[in-house]
């Protein structure tokens, strides 16, 4: 969290700003100008679309709105807002070339890094304590996230490279653990990183219920497909179905086949043998309900995922702000931070058990939830509409916990994602829960 003095928080601010840009830098440096600005699916932005979008929201939020500067290439506005131009269409704007890009970043950056020294960064507000240059942080890393993704859809040798994620030599076997009946908070007040969505904080009351302690395994998910899971309409909602025979779905995304049947996956442009004992990771929300309903369960739902990450039995009106407490995330914790560019084994992180028992809640793959995106009871907009409330209500699910490709202060419990339901080319894979009697 954002430590308490101004001098604490001005330090923290220019540690998250600056390690957010060169995990941005990595992202871009590793391949060619002519890859940078290549489309790579149709889903994803060119390179250095995300690279001069990350500037222009920093420029938006940090020199003009903070620092009431006057604006430095207004003219670029429209090119790099979201809405404007489809992710389909921006290979084709007159975008700023790489070399353009990164001189416009690091321009931006000189002037915010002013900007922060000259704030007060005290103050009974949250953008008197620095919150617009924690959510140009987070907008940053949830941006290099989606870089992240676009190298996973790259073509062509390998680009990036990070040592295996953890093994485990003794897997735990497929457990759940019951979660009682009772009252918890979900969403904060207090954490001065949470964006609008994740407030206010609010009591929910849950029923009891089931949840498994590890995220569904490619194990398990081999199982599914040998039992004819992609073939049987029964399994799927109606919806799913439709999409399982249109986009003509048989396995998650990334898998291929050898002729003696063996899978493997490709993971940033190297075949990988397929690990039996790591999380699923590439599968849309109608696959993971499928997968639910062929298991005889269900996804949890928000609140569910929610109370099984933070509520602790000893201290039920507090909510934590990770499975294991309040320390910040080291390895020791959760696999996150693109330490590693797959997701580790189940059991790999007993030091990030949740209170109730439930492993690799954060980190590893993102968790689909059967919630649509709605706003808290008492939500607010803040700063801009654009963020969360134009989602509000649409086709999307909300999925949980971050990846291996999620920085730390990019996720929290009270962390909310979203997605429609069909993409998969995100980090996403699903844990199981089912009611109780
Ligand atoms: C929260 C991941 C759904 O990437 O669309 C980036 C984050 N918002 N720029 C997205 C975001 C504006 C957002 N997600
Ligand atoms: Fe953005």
């Amino acid at each position: 969290p954002l430590a308490e003095s101004p001098r604490e928080v001005r330090a923290r601010l220019e540690t998250v700003l600056r390690d957010a840009r060169s995990r941005t830098a990595g992202l871009v440096d590793a391949v060619s100008d002519d890859d940078l600005r290549r489309q790579h699916s149709p889903l994803m932005s060119p390179l250095v679309w995300d690279l001069a979008h990350i500037g222009n929201q920093e420029e938006m939020w940090l020199i003009r709105e903070v620092g009431r500067r006057a604006p430095i290439r207004p003219d670029l506005d429209d090119l790099y807002d979201a809405f404007r131009h489809a992710r389909a269409s921006r290979p084709d704007l007159p975008l700023l070339d790489p070399t353009q890009a990164r001189d416009y970043t690091a321009g931006v950056r000189h002037h915010a890094l002013e900007v922060l020294d000259a704030s007060p960064l005290s103050g009974e507000r949250l953008v008197d304590r620095g919150f617009a240059f924690a959510m140009i942080a987070q907008h940053e890393q949830q941006h290099d996230e989606t870089m992240l993704a676009t190298h996973q859809l790259r073509t062509g040798p390998t680009a990036l490279r990070a040592p295996d994620a953890p093994r485990v030599a003794d897997t735990p076997t497929v457990d759940e653990v019951i979660v009682p009946a009772g009252d918890f908070v979900m969403g904060t007040d207090l954490d001065p990183w949470a964006l609008d969505n994740e407030r206010p904080a609010h009591r929910v009351s849950v029923p009891a219920f089931a949840i498994e302690r590890f995220p569904v395994t490619n194990e398990r998910w081999c199982a599914f497909i040998d039992d004819g899971g992609y073939e049987r309409p029964e399994l799927w909602s109606e919806r799913g179905w439709a999409h399982r025979v249109e986009a003509d779905l048989t396995a998650p995304q990334f898998w291929e086949r050898d002729v003696d049947g063996r899978w493997f996956r490709r993971v940033f442009g190297t075949m990988t043998p397929l690990r039996p004992n790591a999380p699923v990771v590439h599968v849309c929300f109608f696959e993971a309900e499928a997968f639910a309903r062929w298991a005889g369960k269900r996804l949890p739902t928000e609140a569910e995922w929610e109370k099984a990450a933070r509520f602790d039995p000893a201290a039920p009106t507090a909510g934590r702000r990770y499975p294991w407490g309040d320390d910040d995330p080291t390895a020791v914790h959760a696999n996150l931070a693109q330490r590693h560019l797959e997701p580790a084994d189940i059991g790999a992180y007993p030091g990030g058990v949740s209170p109730l028992g439930v492993h690799q809640m954060v980190g590893d793959v993102w968790e689909w939830t059967s919630s649509g995106f709605e706003s808290y009871p008492g939500f607010t907009m803040f700063p801009y509409p654009e963020y969360s409330e134009v989602f509000f209500g649409g086709d999307y699910r909300v999925l949980r916990g971050g990846s291996f490709g999620t920085d730390p202060v990019a996720v929290r419990t009270t962390f909310r994602n979203w997605d429609h339901p069909i993409r998969r080319q995100i980090f996403s894979g699903l844990r199981l829960a089912r009611d109780v009697a």
